[in-house]
């Protein structure tokens, strides 16, 4: 729904923003949130603020959301300042509202929340230089790292299943026999493609269970765009977007990096021949997670990272393809057949790291 100035300068003035509000205007490229970016000025001064309309038919919980974000957020500032960081730039700020309260509910029913803007960075939708990519990748390793203690059963499961990718696979199945828009006739490749894998949905799955990889706290959509890099210095100074902080495996934070950012081509690229998964990127990104985890990772989770990659690349692909089957009601799309091509992309990635399956092992043997 659109939005004119006034409506969201007047949600914005239920929270404790300082200043006088001058501007508001979408801001950024996530597929979930409605995400605003507002400048007030108090003198000279301009502050910056993000407003969020959260995503509450994805989310149905938007109260546990952000008793998950604050608890989050505060312990990591709390480390952050430890470790002599500045902890308004390096975590996100949650603004009350003037009511105290961590989202206001507007009078239509939608849910809002508001952040300090990251002053001095930039997020970026595709990889423009090798050297940020590294560096989002120590990032949310470090992310991981520094969570290690977070109490994980404190945390709201905001998504069940989420990573679930056996659920995933069923949830798909179901949308391809309901075929609700008839769009399964079209599609038959794009499914036989993710049959011929159900069997690999189930690795992860079954680790997690039997123990085999540990559970941690991790954050479970870690693509290039939820990191801020710092304008400056060119470190991934924030991690941002922890709507889905919770308990998950070490290899869906670094299989979700390596499908977005170390495509050669664009999430939605049409032109499959531009896909593939980049091996020098494959590699910069290991060895960045790697350093930013400490230490932390066992050795059966190195081994398992190309698995963690491509399953995740699989399942995101699944995803989309079962949002096309079921007339795209949860990815925002910008034209017709969006959630197709995503998909299409996503297996043509899944495709070419099978075919380059030992290279990428060998990458990783190196951290064992
Ligand atoms: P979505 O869940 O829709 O992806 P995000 O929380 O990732 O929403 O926000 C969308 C975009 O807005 C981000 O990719 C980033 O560019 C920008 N953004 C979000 N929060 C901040 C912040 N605190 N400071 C600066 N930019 C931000
Ligand atoms: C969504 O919110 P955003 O745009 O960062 C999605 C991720 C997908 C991603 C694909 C809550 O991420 O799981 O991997 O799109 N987030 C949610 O681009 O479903
Ligand atoms: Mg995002």
């Amino acid at each position: 729904m659109e939005r004119d100035k006034t409506e969201l300068f007047q949600i914005a003035e239920k929270f404790q923003v300082e200043g006088v509000k001058k501007s508001v205007v979408p801001h950024g490229s996530g597929h979930i949130n409605d995400t605003f970016l507002l400048t007030c000025h108090e003198g000279e001064e301009e502050k910056h603020y993000i407003l969020q309309r959260m995503n509450h038919e994805v989310f149905k919980d938007p109260k546990g959301l952000m008793e998950n974000v604050v608890g989050v957020t505060t312990f990591l500032q709390k480390k952050i300042r430890e470790n002599g960081g500045d902890s308004q730039r390096e975590a996100l700020n949650v603004i009350p509202t003037r009511l105290g309260e961590f989202y206001y509910v507007h009078e239509d029913g939608t849910y809002w929340r508001m952040y300090l803007f990251v002053e001095d960075s930039v997020s970026y939708d595709a990889v423009e230089r090798k050297e940020d990519f590294y560096e989002s990748a120590v990032a949310f390793g470090h992310f991981q790292k520094l969570l290690e203690e977070y109490p994980a059963a404190s945390l709201h499961e905001t998504i069940p299943n989420f990573h679930n990718t056996i659920d995933r696979l069923a949830k798909f199945k179901a949308a391809v026999e309901k075929d609700i828009c008839g769009r399964a006739e079209g599609v038959q490749d794009e499914i036989r493609f993710v049959m011929d894998r159900a069997d690999d949905c189930h690795i992860l799955c079954d680790m997690l269970a039997s123990g085999e990889v540990p559970l941690r706290v991790t954050h479970n959509d870690t693509k290039l765009n939820n990191i801020m890099i710092d304008n400056q210095t060119g470190k991934g100074i924030c991690v941002i977007d922890l709507d889905t902080v919770m308990p998950g495996s070490a290899l869906y934070d670094y299989g979700d990096s390596i499908r977005f950012g170390a495509n050669t081509g664009a999430e939605d690229e049409k032109d499959l021949t531009k896909i593939s998964c980049d091996l020098e990127l494959f590699a910069l990104y290991t060895k960045g997670f790697t350093e930013g985890c400490e230490g932390s990772l066992t050795e059966k989770e190195i081994k398992m990272l190309p698995m963690g990659a491509k399953l995740m690349t699989l399942e995101c692909g699944m995803r989309f393809l079962t949002d096309y089957l079921e007339g795209d009601v949860y990815f925002k799309i910008h034209r017709p057949e969006h959630n197709l091509d995503r998909c299409r992309t996503q297996f043509a990635m899944v495709k070419d790291m099978e075919d380059k399956w030992e290279k990428m092992q060998s990458i990783v043997e190196q951290y064992l």
